[in-house]
This record gives structure tokens, C-alpha cells and sequence, in this order.
């Protein structure tokens, strides 16, 4: 291990840990390559991972969870601030004593016979002052191999701390599983996360939902600077101008397969290229230049994999070939690995996520619709080169999204800053497998951040409109619908790589380039400025997927008003405002 004079509050902290938990071992995580050899083989004599096939999948391993542990457990996720009303009325919240005298009683010898991983890690590129730092306790070795590939792990983190006792704790044990205590509690003021009863990823990977977007979204507040749940794409023009979007997009609405999209042939033509910078998060803040600059802090993709193929997401496909975990997968007899919706005819058989032999003709799915591949970003093909530039990248233009079957037109933009976030503030999806709960209902989902934001969510759209006033040049503000669908719900827009062509125009419009259609909710394009060459829809089709139905959207204000009420006054004034201003161009 690296030799770092380690602020003295970390050994406290991490002994206090153990006293409670009672680990028979506490290993300290390094990063070396010698050091994954060492666990993989102890998770292979576990049964914790199965080795796959490492002719066709080299470096790559299958992990199951327990049936009762496959997504994001969002009721059993607490944020635990001083007062119900820091926490706001969208969290779940624990007074932080009740919470920490529960937890310690459920961390209470729950790593006895194991061993407490400590993993430092490393949130944003190296060397890059926007980059924090985490340490995670864990009697996991499938966390602390996920974390190896999601966040820059061991020597380097340490490094990155140095003498500094700031860093964000972070407390994960298996214990045994058991749903009914299974908790995910965030401590914002402590800078500390606590996660037990759980082995899913989104639950016990703390890097990610847990640190990178609620607690340093609280941070964001404080310091002044934004952690939101956004992919980071940059798109590079027939000049060789990049220009980069940041996209907030509901958990498994196609952030994955955006950020890495592959242009379609006519504009791969015209020399258009799509740069991946990432798929999930994005901390921004104020650069120097007055514009708003991204970090991708972490360095790995946790990615839905039902779906994912080579007409989706060639890009994905080619990056889990190698160094690969993937979880709750079907396993074919070759040792390699299918979910629903890969190229192909399905296998004739295979084992099941559930561990069960299974044949194609069951009925039944083989991989869990929230089945994962856990990949290393550097491994992506349209990596951008700018993804560790540790001054991150200038943001263009941000995007809201969610899947709507009516409503909302293919894309529009926002009159300005103010009624972006209004925009964003009121987006809204039908639901999917990412969290527990039903699938296909119609939540609101503020800036896609509803199960993230580690405070109350008044405050955080009242920390955007400031951070408006503050950015001298705001990126500009879209929304997009890939997943309008007709009469007979079939999806209108192509959608994936066709993609681009909504980016060009929004690209467009950042550079002053083409005009738009004023209309109550905002601009809309001309048909003849969206590029359309290849592509088989005819205008009208395309004049449709752009109409707003001004009754559907009356009722959609409405429903936006109903949902921002819940905040009472601490809701800012300028959303009210926002949301009138709509009713009455709406009503025009
Ligand atoms: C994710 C999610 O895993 O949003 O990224 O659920
Ligand atoms: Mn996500």
C-alpha cells in the first residue's frame, strides 16, 4: 500500500466501524492488478462470482443476487437530516440518532466470520480539483470489484486524500440479506452513507447513487456547483467542433445507449461522430470562462443490459466483452452470456438468473429485466479523450427526458434558463424495472433526480434557478421524447442512433443556426430543419410526433401543479410563475 500520513479521524472511524460490525479480517484495498487476481479467486471459491467463458469473455465473471435483491430499494431509502423538512416531502427520512442507534444494532456483528474490505475511492478524474474522495467498508468482494471499475479504487484515492479528513464514509454489509431490514440511509450532514440487508448494486455500489448523486447533490447546495443524474455526450460536427450535452433521463430510459450512440450512415457521411464522456452522472460547476463544465466522476458503466445489443448499443456491446461482471444474466452452455432482447435467436437453453436450467420454449425470462454488465468506461469505443481531462468538459446544451407515450413532442426548448428548470422540474416517465414497484405508471421525476436528490427538492430547484443567475453563459434547455407512440402504440421515432438528428438540431440552436416554431410550451423545430435524409418517416409523421395538443397539455400543467404543491411554500415562486405563465399561452 502507498505510504500516506492519513488524517488520524479515517483509522478512528474505520476502527469504531469494525468494533460494531466484528469482522474476523480487515483487508485494506490497494488497486493492484495482483490484488483483483487474489479476490476473484477467492469470490470463484465462494461461489460469490462463476468463472465465464475466458476464451470469448476474457476477464469476465457472473454474479446472482438473492431473488428478493435485484433493484434499487427506493422505500427503504432514507436521507437522515436533522429536521423532516431538510429531507423534504419526496424522501423517505429517519430522525439521524433513531437511524444510527437502528443501524448500529443491524451492522452488530453482522461481518463476524468475514472479512471488512476497505476500499478507498476516487470520484472524478485524477488530479482534477472537482474530484472527491469516498472510503467504503464492505464485507462484499463483488462490491469491491464493482467499485474497481466504477471509481478509481486504492493507492490512488489515498493519494488524492491525503492528510485531508474529508472524505465521505460509507458503511456496507451483507448482513443476511433480509428484505424486511434492509435499509440505505444517507447522513448529509456527516458525510456518511450506511447501506445493509443488500448485495444489488444500486443499493451497495456507494460510488454511485449513494455518494455521487444524493450526497453530493446536497454538496452541490453548499459549495455551489451541481451533481446530477446525466449522461455526458460530446458531438463532434464535419469541422471537427465538439460540442457536448448533458441529459437527465429517468433510470432506464436509454441514457446508456445515447451517450454512446453511433450516428446513422447519412450523417456518418457528412463526418458526424458521437463521444462517449458518461452515461449516468455528471458533476458541473461554473468554469472560468462562464460557462457550465461537466466531470464524469465515475469511471465505470453499470448498465441495464436487457436491451443492450448490437443494434441498440453496438458501443456497449463492444465495451462488456472483456473485464466484465455481469449480474443476474442468463447463462448459455457455452459459458457466455444472454439477456432478452440480444441479437439473435434466443438460446435453446441455459441456466437461469434464478440459478434454474431453462429452455427458450418456458415462457419464462432468463435474465432479470434489471440484469446488469459492470464495465470499465475506457473500454467504450467512442470514449471521448476529453473523459479524464481533469477541467471536465464545456456543457452546450442540457436535456431533460422521459418516456411518454403522448404529451410530449419529439423535442422542444426552453424560453430560458428559468423555464428550463420548470421544464425540468415537472418531466415526467412511465416507470420501468430499475427500482422495485409497478412498471408502465406515470411519475413525476424532477431532473430524472426524484430517487437521488439527497435534499429537499424545493430547495434544490430553488439551488438551479441561483445557479442560473450565477453561470454568465447557461447552456441552452431541451426536453426530448424518443417514445411518443401512435394510435395503436407503436413507437413513432426510430429512436436510437436516429437520435443524432434531434442532437444536430439542438446543436443547431445553441449556435444560433436555424430558427424555431414559438409555441405555448416552448420552441419547437420547423420539419425542415430536423435532418431527415435516410430516413424512412414522411413529414407528416414527423409534423405529428411535434404537435401539442393543447388539451393534453392543460391537463399536464395541471397535474405538474398538483405535483409541485406538495413542496408548499417552500416551493420557489418563479415555478408557480412558470406553471402560470404556461396556462395562459396554453389557453391563448
Ligand atoms: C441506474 C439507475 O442504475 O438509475 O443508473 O437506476
Ligand atoms: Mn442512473
Amino acid at each position: 500500500m502507498v505510504k500516506v500520513n492519513l488524517h488520524p479521524s479515517v483509522y478512528e472511524w474505520i476502527e469504531e466501524m469494525a468494533k460494531i460490525t466484528k469482522p474476523d479480517k480487515i483487508v485494506w484495498i490497494d488497486g493492484s492488478e495482483e490484488e483483483k487476481q487474489r479476490l476473484i479467486k477467492e469470490a470463484l471459491e465462494t461461489g460469490e462470482l462463476m468463472e465465464l467463458n475466458q476464451e470469448k469473455l476474457p476477464g469476465c465473471y457472473l454474479h446472482r443476487t438473492h431473488p428478493s435483491d435485484v433493484a434499487r430499494v427506493e422505500d427503504r431509502t432514507f436521507i437522515c437530516t436533522p429536521t423532516k423538512e431538510e429531507a423534504g416531502p419526496t424522501n423517505n427520512w429517519m430522525d439521524p440518532n433513531e437511524a444510527y442507534k437502528m443501524l448500529y444494532s443491524l451492522f452488530d456483528g453482522s461481518m463476524r466470520g468475514r472479512t471488512m474490505y476497505v476500499v478507498p475511492y476516487l470520484m472524478g478524474p485524477v488530479g482534477s480539483p472537482y474530484s472527491k474522495v469516498g472510503i467504503e467498508l464492505t464485507d462484499s468482494i463483488y462490491v469491491v470489484l464493482n467499485l474497481r471499475i466504477m471509481a478509481r479504487i486504492g493507492d490512488v484515492a489515498l493519494k488524492a486524500l491525503g492528510n485531508s479528513p474529508d472524505f465521505v464514509k460509507g458503511l456496507h454489509s451483507k448482513a443476511n440479506l433480509d428484505p424486511e431490514k434492509r435499509y440505505i440511509c444517507h447522513f448529509p450532514q456527516d458525510n456518511t452513507i450506511m447501506s445493509v440487508n443488500s448485495g444489488y448494486g444500486g443499493n451497495v455500489i456507494l460510488s454511485k447513487k449513494c455518494f455521487a448523486l444524493r450526497i453530493a447533490s446536497y454538496l452541490g447546495k453548499k459549495e455551489g456547483w451541481l451533481a446530477e443524474h446525466m449522461l455526458i455526450v460530446g458531438v463532434e460536427d464535419p469541422s471537427g467542433n465538439v460540442t457536448y450535452i448533458a441529459g437527465a433521463f429517468p433510470s432506464a430510459c436509454g441514457k446508456t445507449n445515447l451517450a454512446m450512440l453511433i450516428p446513422p450512415e447519412p450523417l456518418k457521411k457528412l463526418g458526424y461522430k458521437v463521444w462517449t464522456v458518461g452515461d449516468d452522472i455528471a458533476w458541473m460547476r461554473i468554469g472560468e470562462d462562464g460557462r457550465l463544465w461537466a466531470i464524469n466522476p465515475e469511471a465505470g458503466f453499470f448498465g441495464v443490459a436487457p436491451g443492450t445489443s448490437y443494434k441498440t448499443n453496438p458501443n456497449a456491446m463492444e465495451t462488456i466483452k472483456r473485464n466484465t461482471i455481469y449480474t443476474n444474466v442468463l447463462l448459455k452452455e457455452d459459458g457466455t452470456v444472454w439477456w432478452e432482447g440480444m441479437d439473435g435467436e434466443p438460446p435453446e437453453r441455459g441456466i437461469d438468473w434464478l440459478g434454474r436450467p431453462w429452455t427458450r420454449d418456458s415462457g419464462e425470462k432468463g435474465a432479470h429485466p434489471n440484469a446488469r454488465f459492470t464495465a470499465p468506461a475506457s473500454q467504450c469505443p467512442s470514449i471521448s479523450k476529453e473523459w479524464e481531462n481533469p477541467k471536465g468538459v464545456p456543457i452546450s446544451a442540457i436535456i431533460f427526458g422521459g418516456r411518454r407515450a403522448k404529451v410530449a413532442p419529439l423535442v422542444y426548448e426552453a424560453f430560458d434558463w428559468q423555464h428550463g428548470v420548470y421544464v425540468g422540474a415537472t418531466m415526467a416517465s412511465e416507470t420501468t424495472a430499475a427500482a422495485m414497484g409497478k412498471v408502465g405508471v406515470v411519475r413525476r421525476d424532477p431532473m430524472a433526480m426524484l430517487p437521488f436528490c439527497g435534499y429537499n427538492m424545493a430547495d434544490y430547484f430553488a439551488h438551479w434557478l441561483e445557479m442560473g443567475k450565477k453561470i454568465p453563459n447557461p447552456p441552452k434547455i431541451f426536453h426530448v421524447n424518443w417514445f411518443r407512440q401512435d394510435e395503436n402504440g407503436n413507437f413513432i421515432w426510430p429512436g436510437f442512433g436516429e437520435n443524432l438528428r434531434v442532437l444536430k438540431w439542438i446543436i443547431e440552436r445553441c449556435e444560433g443556426k436555424v430558427s424555431a416554431k414559438e409555441t405555448p410550451i416552448g420552441y419547437v423545430p420547423y420539419v425542415d430543419d430536423l435532418y431527415l435524409d435516410g430516413l424512412d418517416i414522411d413529414k407528416e409523421t414527423v409534423e405529428k410526433l411535434l404537435e401539442i395538443d393543447k388539451e393534453l397539455w392543460l391537463k399536464e400543467a395541471e397535474d405538474s401543479r398538483e405535483f409541485l404543491s406538495q413542496f408548499g411554500d417552500r416551493l420557489p415562486r418563479e415555478l408557480v410563475e412558470e406553471n402560470e405563465k404556461l396556462k395562459q399561452r396554453l389557453s391563448k
